[in-house]
């Protein structure tokens, strides 16, 4: 790839483990409405808006709703998500990735954040996160989800950077998609089949060691 110059970080399932929150409060949700939703179903929605989630869930479940209601159940679904997160530790970073985020901006290497999360800056302010950070783009900023690359995009253009001199870090499938799309060059974390099309996968920011990135 060419020289980076930046590192843009999704925030659910790259840098804190709140995807598991996303399922549960969802879960909860379905069950309320009379159905199960799985693990596996799950991955249909990581990287996926609110309001798109909630259509795939109702889908799934084939139930049907007035759009009143469904702003009423993206509420509800949010209000749980946010409870489960009030209650964050900072053991709930994920393995490695405070440690990658200062060897980065020790590089010199810029740094922004990408998710679609309008909850992003309550988690980055109750994990003391946010300094790592040059430019944070999350679901406030964005009109269009992953696949689309606007995220990354406005992540790239906020930090000056071209590009095709930035890199990725993405758990979804969608994001890796996004990623692609906005011409970058694309890390997964997690599931090697299910992140495929990303350039490289690994299990967690602990295995960007140096030497890793070097032959970036
Ligand atoms: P909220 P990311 C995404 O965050 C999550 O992966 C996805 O599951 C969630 O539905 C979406 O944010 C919207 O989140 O309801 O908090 O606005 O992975 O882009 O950091
Ligand atoms: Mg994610």
């Amino acid at each position: 790839m060419s020289k980076i110059e930046a590192c843009i970080f999704d925030l659910d399932g790259v840098i804190v483990d709140t995807a598991k929150y996303h399922y549960l409060a969802w879960r909860k949700l379905a069950e309320e409405l009379g159905f199960q939703f799985t693990e596996e179903q799950n991955e249909r929605l990581k990287g996926v808006s609110r309001m798109e989630s909630l259509d795939i869930l109702l889908k799934l479940g084939e139930v049907k709703v007035s759009s009143e209601e469904k702003s009423r159940l993206a509420e509800k679904k949010n209000s749980y998500y946010f409870e489960y997160i009030s209650n964050m530790k900072s053991n709930e970073i994920l393995p490695g990735a405070e440690e990658f985020l200062k060897i980065v901006r020790e590089k010199g290497i810029k740094t922004a954040l990408g998710s679609v999360s309008k909850n992003a800056s309550t988690i980055l302010d109750k994990l003391s996160l946010n300094d790592y950070f040059d430019v944070i783009i999350d679901g406030n900023k964005v009109t269009h989800a992953k696949p689309n690359p606007e995220v990354f995009l406005l992540g790239a253009k906020g930090l000056n950077v071209n590009p095709k001199n930035c890199v990725v870090f993405e758990d979804a499938k969608v994001g890796i998609e996004a990623a692609i799309n906005a011409g970058m060059y694309s890390i997964g974390i997690g599931n090697s089949k299910i992140l495929s099309e990303a350039n490289f996968v690994i299990n967690s920011l602990e295995e960007m060691k140096l030497e890793r990135f070097n032959l970036l």
